[in-house]
């Protein structure tokens, strides 16, 4: 049985006023800065499944999609504030990621030969926007390497977060404000759903921690790594488009 907790989360862009009524309301409980690599195939097989495989300071997670359960579905299924909202179960243990990487490989018909192709960052990057590309650092254990290798996946990007968080009255509700290196700036409200509690509850404590910071938005707004691949690696992009990753 994994280990797993579902994370809820509801992006925003954060403007003068939401920082003021954070800073106001909420208690920051830090800053940190954090460097992400994000692997796939070449053939973009995890994440065209909506599986997200990084490594975080070391520490390796693996986001999976979750799909609605009946409770969720009696409640109306696709809500407004579901609308807004991703939700993702994240494993954090090594063995279990393998485990479920492997059988995500499986089920699309991997492991491939590795071809010198779109997940190549130097290949795909854009004119002026292009960055410093340090894949080739990859992952440092050997013991990583052999695992990635043997599964042909490769870091398709990485970019360092600033980020500042906050708590909310609402119980167990964070907000986050990230930095990233390549200029992008966005929030999120986030709850972490483990054990006994339910989504739905989830979302209601982001709707009210919305409603508390005065966002009225109902567009999604896209994460760091929507903008990433955007600017990047549009190949990739439009592959996730395509499937309706993205
Ligand atoms: C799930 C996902 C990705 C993995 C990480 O995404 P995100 O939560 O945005 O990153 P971060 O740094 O805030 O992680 P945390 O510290 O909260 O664990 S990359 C792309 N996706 C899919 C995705 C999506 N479909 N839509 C939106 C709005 N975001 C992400």
């Amino acid at each position: 049985m994994f280990q797993m907790s579902v994370e809820v989360e509801r992006k925003f862009i954060c403007t003068d006023e939401t920082l003021k009524v954070l800073e106001k309301t909420g208690v920051c409980v830090g800053q940190r800065d954090f460097h992400d690599q994000y692997f796939d195939t070449a053939n973009f097989d995890l994440t065209l499944q909506d599986f997200w495989l990084r490594n975080r300071k070391g520490s390796w997670e693996l986001k999976c999609p979750v799909t609605m359960n009946k409770a969720d579905q009696a409640n109306g299924g696709q809500s407004k504030a579901e609308a807004l909202c991703t939700r993702y179960r994240e494993i954090i243990d090594l063995t279990d990621i393998q485990q479920k990487v492997r059988e995500v490989l499986k089920d699309r018909g991997s492991p491939q030969p590795a071809r010198k192709a779109e997940t190549e960052k130097t290949e795909e990057v854009v004119d002026s926007q292009s960055r410093t590309i340090t894949t080739d650092d990859g992952p440092k254990t050997q013991e990583d390497e052999a695992w990635l290798s043997g599964m042909n996946l490769k870091c398709f990007a990485e970019f360092t977060t600033v980020r500042r968080s906050f708590t909310l009255e609402e119980d167990g509700v964070q907000v986050d404000l990230d930095q990233a290196d390549f200029g992008y700036n966005v929030g999120e409200i986030e709850v972490l759903v483990t054990g006994g509690e339910d989504v739905q509850s989830a979302l209601e404590k982001i709707g009210k921690a919305a409603q508390k910071l005065g966002l009225t938005g109902n567009q999604k707004i896209p994460g760091k790594m929507d903008i990433y691949l955007q600017r990047y690696l549009p190949k990739h992009y439009e592959a996730l488009m395509k499937a309706h990753i993205l």
